[in-house]
């Protein structure tokens, strides 16, 4: 694939994906105005869609059908409300009290911190409610098959977003705030934090398809290894990047007395170290005969992503 078709890709998955994630958004009554307003605001406002984009080509890569999609898309928009949540609880006051995120004020800068976290609290109900759709139509279409499938699906999407992945690196990440960490306290923060919603990702593509406990296994480690290369990307690009591309504040690590990647072993080591990471996914595409696949070169672009 040369990089033109790539990126005429990109642009029209992520548009696709996004349309996806927004049809399962509640519509709006007088009743909750305020509430899904906070709640639309903080998912319809931009952002790549990373992790509901691997969601489907993962399925995709590994030989799903098209007319089995119907249940994948709730586990697609499930994903992004908990990943959404988890940036409008992030950006509070209480956390890294970021005023600006992808380009626009953030969620409580906008809504208040009250709202904000009522806000987030029902996008990580509606993120449950959503995901339990793929459940009930598999019972309403009685198909036994896709049953068992979207139940180990949603086990895995509420175990990496819990105590044992994105929370449970979340909590290490906000104790240790201004405190001289080292590299193995970073991995395991950036392991959970980050990569456990990637992996979740990768791995859900592959229940949903079907595939072994060993397929989905490897696909987790594509997850671990991308999870890390991108956090630590996130770190560089805090100090090299600006506030106009990145769409919200620089610096804020360093504001909040965090120690990064950048912090450990400065840009350009950090910068061979999310290459490296990256490169070490390659022998498990290889291994599932998924190399030459759109979501493989996703997952290399992510060395050289701008924001
Ligand atoms: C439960 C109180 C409570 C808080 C949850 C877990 C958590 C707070 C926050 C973690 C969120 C976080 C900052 C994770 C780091 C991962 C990361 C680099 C997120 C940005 O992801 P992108 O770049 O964002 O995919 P876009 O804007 O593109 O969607």
């Amino acid at each position: 694939m040369d990089s033109k078709e790539y990126k005429d890709k990109l642009v029209k998955y992520t548009a696709e994906v996004t349309d996806t994630v927004l049809s399962f958004m509640p519509k709006c009554d007088d009743e909750h105005k305020l509430l899904f307003e906070a709640m639309e605001y903080s998912v319809a406002n931009g952002g790549k869609r990373l992790r509901p984009l691997m969601i489907r080509e993962s399925f995709m890569a590994l030989g799903g059908c098209k007319d089995k999609l119907c249940y994948v898309y709730p586990f697609m928009a499930a994903l992004e409300f908990i990943h959404s949540y988890s940036l409008v609880h992030d950006d509070l006051p209480d956390m890294d009290n970021d005023m600006y995120r992808r380009g626009k004020l953030t969620t409580h800068a906008k809504y208040g911190a009250d709202i904000a976290i009522l806000a987030g609290d029902g996008l990580l109900n509606l993120a449950t409610e959503t995901a339990a759709k793929a459940m009930v139509l598999a019972a309403d279409n009685k198909d036994s098959v896709m049953m068992e499938r979207t139940i180990r699906a949603f086990d895995v999407l509420m175990k990496k977003a819990g105590a044992d992945g994105m929370i449970g690196g979340q909590i290490v990440d906000v104790a240790n705030t201004g405190k001289l960490v080292g590299k193995k306290t970073l991995d395991f923060i950036y392991r959970l934090k980050t990569g456990a919603l990637l992996e979740a990702s990768l791995m859900i593509g592959a229940i949903l398809q079907g595939r072994s406990e060993e397929e989905v296994k490897l696909m987790e480690s594509v997850g671990t290894m991308t999870g890390l290369a991108f956090q630590i990307k996130d770190d560089i690009l805090d100090e090299t990047s600006t506030k106009e591309v990145l769409g919200k504040d620089i610096h804020s690590d360093a504001d909040n007395n965090k120690v990064t990647y950048v912090t450990l072993y400065g840009i350009e080591e950090s910068e061979k170290e999310v290459e490296r990471l990256t490169n070490e996914t390659i022998p498990a595409f290889e291994k599932l005969g998924i190399a030459d696949t759109f979501l493989k070169e996703l997952i290399m672009s992510l060395i050289h992503r701008d924001r």
